[in-house]
């Protein structure tokens, strides 16, 4: 198990401070967010209130530290992936207040807070998700375009990621799949889906961002995929083993809403075990970057140790 971050493909490991790496992107991406979206005051006052709310309650912002590490790996720039790592935190943003929409999850804490329909009202929080999936588009469309890669096609990547194939097929398949006794094939497709799909989308749209080589796309796509997979084993690992306070959200829902999830059907143990087999596998999807890649590597090992 990669316990630290180390280059692959390089030849002398080489240590990496993440926590001032996240930090960093996290006030980055933070400053980024507010320019783009409408200020506080801007009428109709209420909804602006309502998506900031959501969008700067504390979350975790790996998807846009995913979608930057990304573009770095491939010799690209900060400044190029930011509106698109951006987009990608506001369609995230937009699925967790959907989420918990009494209709869905009935969740009352998000990120530490009330949830948003706790603070705005269930119409207000529908149209705040409504809202920043839209924002999400029009920051992607606003933005600079590159030779290998179209408006078209950063606008597809990012349709195809939350639409009724991936993103809503996983919530779907999740809702439906609620009290049922579900094999663990089933149980990847929604994974795939429902979490995969956008830390997938957001490493592929980094690259995307500086230009990489249909090879480089390829091995992103892989490492996104399977982070984006152990990402969600350690989420229902963290469902179990952590308290209200630690996660920011409601501990134990899992087993309260009789979901099935890896932890309910191998137990805690085995599901670390394929967590840290799906790690292993996005870390030598790297191998192509030559030791470039040492952000994602962090992240990657991070997202298998966090907890929350
Ligand atoms: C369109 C009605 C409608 C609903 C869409 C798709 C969807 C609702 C919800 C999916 C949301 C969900 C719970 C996805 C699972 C991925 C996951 C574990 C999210 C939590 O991500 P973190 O830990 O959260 O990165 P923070 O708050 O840190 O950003």
């Amino acid at each position: 198990m990669p316990a630290t971050a180390t280059r692959a493909g390089a030849r002398h490991p080489q240590p990496f401070d993440l926590q001032a790496y996240l930090s960093d992107r996290t006030k980055a991406v933070n400053r980024a967010l507010d320019r783009f979206l409408p200020r506080a005051t801007t009428r109709p006052a209420t909804i602006h209130k309502a998506m900031r709310y959501s969008l700067f309650a504390g979350g975790k912002r790996m998807r846009p530290a995913l979608c930057l590490a990304a573009a770095e790996a491939c010799g690209g720039s900060v400044e190029d992936a930011m509106p698109l790592a951006c987009a990608v935190e506001c369609i995230h943003t937009y699925s967790l207040i959907h989420d918990d929409l009494p209709a869905m999850d009935n969740d009352d804490y998000r990120r530490g807070k009330p949830t948003n329909h706790k603070v705005f009202g269930e119409g207000l929080a529908i149209l705040a998700g409504d809202a920043l999936l839209t924002q999400a588009f029009e920051i992607a469309a606003k933005c600079q375009s590159w030779s290998r890669y179209s408006h078209r096609d950063i606008i597809l990547e990012i349709a195809h990621a939350a639409g009724s194939l991936q993103l809503i097929a996983g919530q779907v398949a999740d809702l439906e799949g609620e009290g049922k006794k579900i094999p663990a094939g089933e149980l990847k497709y929604i994974h795939e889906r429902k979490t995969s799909a956008l830390l997938c989308c957001s490493v592929r749209l980094g690259g995307m961002s500086a230009n990489c080589t249909a090879a480089q796309l390829k091995a992103l796509t892989d490492f996104g995929y399977n982070v984006g997979l152990a990402f969600q084993i350690i989420d229902d690992i963290l469902d179990i083993t952590q308290t209200t306070e630690q996660l920011g959200k409601t501990a134990g829902k899992d087993t309260a809403a009789q979901k099935a999830t890896y932890p309910s059907i191998v137990g805690l143990e085995e599901s670390r075990r394929i967590a840290q087999r799906l790690t292993n596998r996005a870390f030598a999807a790297l191998k192509i970057f030559r030791g470039k890649a040492i952000a994602l590597e962090a992240l990657a090992v991070h997202l298998l140790q966090r907890d929350r």
